[in-house]
Order: C-alpha cells, then sequence, then structure tokens
C-alpha cells in the first residue's frame, strides 16, 4: 500500500530510516545531539535521491528523472492508481479508435453535426449541455467565468490602441439607452486578449502545417442576456486582412471567429493555466520539501499530503505528453517548439502574487462582476484554507524569529526561491522568511493551487472540450480574412480532424473524469499529525469545508448549469492526474 517518505524512506529497496511518530518538532525542538545528526542524515540522503533538474531552460525546475520509472519508490503511485490510469487511457483511446475506423469506412466528415459520430459513449452531463448550447453568445462568456481558464477576462477601461472598435460597431449589442463609451466607464466591458500567443510557431502534423491566432474579444455584460462577446480580431495587429468581426457578421464567419478564440483557450488553459500554473508550480514545492525538511518538521507533515503523487504525473506529463512525440507534437496546433516558447513567455511574467485568488480578481477588475462561481468559490475557499494553515502554524511558531531561526525552513524557502523558481526577478517571492504571516501566505497558496485552482482547471476539461468544436485543440487553415468567404467546408477544414479530434476527448475524458482512487481535499489517510491541538485544527477545516459543501450546493440548487469543480468533495487533497 501507499506510503509518502514519512514513515519510512528508501534507497533502492532498502529502509535507511523508520521515521519517530509522534509530536511534530522544528530543529529547535530537539535537544539531543542524536535527534539532531538524525535530522542531518536524513536530509542528506534525500538530497541524493531528490535532485533538481532544468528539463528545459525558462521553465520552472523538476524532478531529476528520466521517466517516472527513476522515481523512488516512495513517490510513485500505487498498484490501484497504475493500472487505474494506464486502463482508463486504453480503454477511451480503443474506444475512439473504433469510432474512427467506423467512420472512415461509413460517411463523409463534412458537416458540425458529423463531431456527433463520436460523441458515443464517453459523456457528461454538461458535455451534452455544451454540445446543445455552444453557439449561443451567453455560453460563449459564461466559459470565461466558470469554465476550465477562468482567469483570463479583464475589466476594460479603454479600448486597446491595436483593436480599433468603434461605438458604432457594437451599439447593436448593447442595450438601445447606452453608449460603448458609456458602459466602459461603468464597467461593464471586458477584454479577453491573448497575445501571448502571437508569433507561436504552428505544430507540422503529417506534413499539414497547423495554425495558431492570438486573438483579442470584447465582451459586454448585459444586464439580461449576461456577459456576452461583441466584437473579435483574430491577430494583434489590424489590418485589412484581420477584420473585426461581429455577431451581425454572417453567421458562419461570426461562429468561426468566436472557435478561433476557444481554440486559444484550448492552448493558455491546457500548457499555461493548468500545466505551468499547477502542475509546475507544486512540483518546485514538492522537490524543496522532500530536500530540505525532515519528516519529522511540522511543515513537512502539513504539505506532505498535498504533494502526494505529483511527482509520478508531472513525469509522466514529460514523457508522454510534451515530449518531442507525445499527444502535443501527434494532435495539437502548439505542439513541437511551440509549447516551451509559450510555457517561458508566461514564466516570464509568473507572479506570486496572481497565485494568491484576491489579488488576482482585484488585479483583473473583476470584483463585482456577476454569477462568476469560480471567483466566489475560489475566495472562500482561500479563507477556509488560511484559517487552517494560521492554526497549525501558530501551533509551532510563536513569533517572527522563531520563523527566521528556523534554519531548515529558511533552506527550505532558499531552494524553492532560488532553485526551484529559478531565474525569475519579478516573480515576487523572497529567499527568506521573516514572518509567521510570510509563511502562511506561502502555505496557503501551495495548498490551494494544489487543491482548488487545480481542480477548477482539471476537472473541467472534459465538460467543455468534449465537444471538439467548442474548444479545438488545433487549427488545420489559417484564420478567415474575408467574412463573407467563410463557408461550412472551410470550417471542416480548419476543425481537428476525426483522429485529432478522438485524441482530444480521449485525453481529456482520462483526466477530467473523477478519479476512482481519489482522497477529497482535508482528508488526511495517514496521521501525520499526533498532537491533539493539530488535531483539532484539521477537524475544524474539514467541518468548515463541509459547510462550504453546504452552501455550494444550495447556490446551485435551480441552476440549470451547475458549478460544482469547487465543492470540497470532488476536489482532490493533491495533482494526482
Ligand atoms: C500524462 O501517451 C498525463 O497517451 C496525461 O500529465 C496523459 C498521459 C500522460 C498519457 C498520454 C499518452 C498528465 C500531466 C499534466 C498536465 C497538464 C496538462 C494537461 C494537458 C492535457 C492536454 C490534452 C490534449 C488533448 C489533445
Amino acid at each position: 500500500s501507499y506510503t509518502f517518505p514519512c514513515y519510512r524512506w528508501l534507497v533502492g529497496d532498502k529502509v535507511v530510516v523508520e521515521l519517530r511518530e509522534g509530536t511534530a518538532k522544528k530543529i529547535s525542538d530537539d535537544t539531543l545531539p542524536l535527534e539532531i545528526s538524525h535530522r542531518k542524515t536524513e536530509l542528506q540522503e534525500r538530497q541524493k535521491i531528490y535532485r533538481w533538474l532544468a528539463w528545459a531552460p525558462g521553465i520552472p525546475k523538476c524532478i531529476d528523472a528520466k521517466s517516472e520509472a527513476d522515481l523512488p519508490q516512495d513517490a510513485r503511485f500505487d498498484n490501484e492508481k497504475r493500472s487505474d490510469f494506464v486502463g482508463s487511457l486504453q480503454y477511451a483511446l480503443l474506444e475512439l479508435s473504433l469510432k474512427k475506423l467506423a467512420i472512415k469506412f461509413g460517411k463523409s466528415w463534412n458537416d458540425l453535426d458529423d463531431f456527433k459520430r463520436i460523441f458515443w459513449k464517453l459523456r457528461s452531463p454538461i458535455a451534452e449541455y455544451t454540445m446543445m448550447h455552444w453557439k449561443e453568445e451567453w455560453f460563449f462568456g459564461y466559459q470565461f467565468l466558470n469554465g476550465s481558464n477562468p482567469r483570463m477576462i479583464t475589466r476594460c477601461k479603454e479600448i486597446p490602441s491595436n483593436f480599433p472598435v468603434t461605438g458604432d460597431m457594437v451599439q447593436s449589442s448593447l442595450i438601445p439607452t447606452t453608449t460603448l463609451k458609456q458602459e466602459l466607464k461603468k464597467g461593464n466591458i471586458f477584454l479577453v486578449d491573448h497575445v501571448i500567443l502571437d508569433g507561436i510557431p504552428a505544430n507540422v502534423i503529417r506534413d499539414r502545417t497547423q495554425h495558431i491566432a492570438s486573438p483579442l474579444c470584447l465582451l459586454y455584460e448585459h444586464p439580461e442576456k449576461g456577459l456576452i462577446p461583441i466584437a473579435i480580431q483574430l491577430e494583434q495587429k489590424p489590418d485589412k486582412d484581420t477584420p473585426i468581426f461581429l455577431p451581425s457578421d454572417p453567421p458562419l464567419a461570426w461562429l468561426l471567429a468566436k472557435m478561433w478564440v476557444r481554440h486559444a483557450e484550448f492552448q493558455v488553459f491546457q500548457l499555461l493555466s493548468h500545466l505551468l500554473r499547477t502542475h509546475l508550480v507544486v512540483e518546485v514545492i514538492c522537490v524543496a520539501t522532500l530536500r530540505q525538511l525532515p519528516a519529522v518538521h511540522p511543515i513537512y507533515k502539513l504539505l506532505a499530503p498535498h504533494l502526494r503523487y505529483t511527482l509520478e504525473i508531472n513525469c509522466r506529463g514529460r514523457t508522454q505528453l510534451i515530449s518531442p512525440d507525445g499527444i502535443f507534437k501527434r494532435v495539437v496546433s502548439t505542439g513541437g517548439d511551440g509549447l516551451l516558447i509559450l510555457a517561458q513567455r508566461e514564466y516570464k511574467v509568473l507572479t506570486y502574487r496572481s497565485l494568491q485568488p484576491k489579488f488576482d480578481f482585484l488585479d483583473r477588475g473583476v470584483t463585482k462582476l456577476k454569477d462568476y462561481f469560480y471567483r466566489d468559490h475560489s475566495l472562500m475557499l482561500w479563507d477556509v484554507i488560511h484559517n487552517f494553515v494560521s492554526g497549525i502554524v501558530s501551533l509551532y511558531y510563536k513569533s517572527d524569529s522563531e520563523i527566521e531561526q528556523d534554519s531548515e525552513l529558511q533552506a527550505w524557502i532558499n531552494d524553492v526561491a532560488t532553485e526551484g523558481f529559478v531565474d525569475l526577478p519579478q516573480f515576487g517571492l523572497a529567499s527568506e522568511l521573516k514572518t509567521t504571516e510570510e509563511l502562511i501566505t506561502l502555505l496557503s497558496v501551495v495548498i490551494f493551487t494544489s487543491t482548488a485552482q487545480h481542480a477548477a482547471t482539471n476537472n473541467g476539461q472534459f465538460d467543455w472540450c468534449a465537444w471538439v468544436p467548442n474548444t479545438p485543440c488545433t487549427m488545420r487553415h489559417p484564420p478567415p480574412t474575408d467574412k463573407d468567404a467563410v463557408t461550412m467546408d472551410l470550417i471542416m477544414e480548419t476543425l481537428p480532424d476525426i483522429s485529432q479530434s478522438c485524441v482530444q476527448m480521449a485525453i481529456t475524458w482520462h483526466l477530467g473524469r473523477a478519479q476512482p482512487d481519489a482522497i477529497p481535499m482535508g482528508q488526511y489517510m495517514e496521521q501525520y499529525f499526533t498532537e491533539p491541538a493539530a488535531v483539532r485544527a484539521i477537524d475544524k477545516f474539514r467541518k468548515e469545508l463541509k459547510e462550504l459543501e453546504e452552501q455550494i450546493i444550495a447556490q446551485n440548487e435551480g441552476l440549470e448549469l451547475q458549478y460544482l469543480y469547487l465543492c470540497p468533495s470532488r476536489i482532490e487533497n493533491s495533482i494526482t492526474i
């Protein structure tokens, strides 16, 4: 059965240390020379097996392992998890290759309805809802709030100079008694700008070049219709071949423009919001924790359950998903060189501040947007996590000077800030911890990211991506330049082909489905903490999560489209998929 290196730790198959069970101790709490030297040898041995690696330049460092097979036994999936992971993937791929065959020998692939033929057994209620409603304006807007990539939308105070939308162009989308200028002032106009995709080299798949655009999308918070798109430009520079698309355009032209925005969303969502900003960020913490904190350290005990399985899933991602011959190279437009360039761009501008939900919403100017469930639930979860972390930290650190004097903790933050997040001057995380408050914030960020933020990005991916036209993984034609020349043939030749679509469905199902062996947030299967006060803090944490669960369920009652990704019972305790 599964053990994280709290109870024992192995080199090869030899048990090197049995952990002293019981009270958590900082280095200053250990007084016997034997205890102190025990801490030191434990860390020396750990640093031999868990080493930093720069898998690629310009992104966070990761664990030094060629594949998951190189990981120490303690960091590996258990048998049940491994066979489920491999089995579910084979099941999905087999199912879809059968469909692909059936279609190839059957009718042709020439209408949007043909996507229904691969939409067959792997289904979910929201995926079906998407299939029914994906063309509707409110549904398109809704996904920026409560889809899988809810961190892109920003308030627009003035129209960007490279996106020359005029009041006339959008007047028919607004309520009649107002103007664009007034709505900008009132704070009802929003922008999604995928500038980060500008100039990213596109993949070549079986000799065909794929295409990537860097769209700008303007949205309006309509008092009755909700958030709706009102103008789209598919590249950053306005030009006669880069028209501004409007809802009043020929319907297929407007539809294709929206699909290009959704295609940009796929790339940003998977590589930046999901892979970089959750998986890779948490891996840094995981490696630093294993290298710098002995298992008896209170912060090790606090974090270990939130770091379970993350090393193995990330190793699998590096070898099978983003590797030179991985899934991205085979079916996604940013596969090949593009994905690394894109991740490097995001890494350069990544800030510690943006990982803290309060600041994220404030900085994007979206604190008042209506029906932004992701925001509301994130903030509530943040508070519950922050309370819990404060409770635990205050048990072990009575003053700021105790933080400064904890040499192991200082080595840990130094490893995080200077090794893991290497070459990141504007990240904003100092390499020393000076106060308990700084420690509490950092631990809250770690737990929030490995639980809530990962759930918010990962768990909806099948719902929003299974209906491929709603979130295409690649585009096989360049963006349209002539609004009047958009035909259904062009759309079908642009969207992913049958086999790309099948892989998109299979992988997003595999990753997004409820994991059968999931440990829900706040359930600690191994008893790391034994002190009554710490156990009480954990019980209180669980109680608050349960209350939050009830609140979220009640709030969703009667909603046609429910937002349940941040129900604590559906959030995993760590990034395991
Ligand atoms: C690892 O070979 C992971 O079939 C998923 O990676 C799938 C595999 C291995 C198996 C691939 C194979 C998980 C960690 C991660 C992450 C975040 C990014 C996820 C991106 C998903 C992209 C879906 C692509 C659909 C076309």
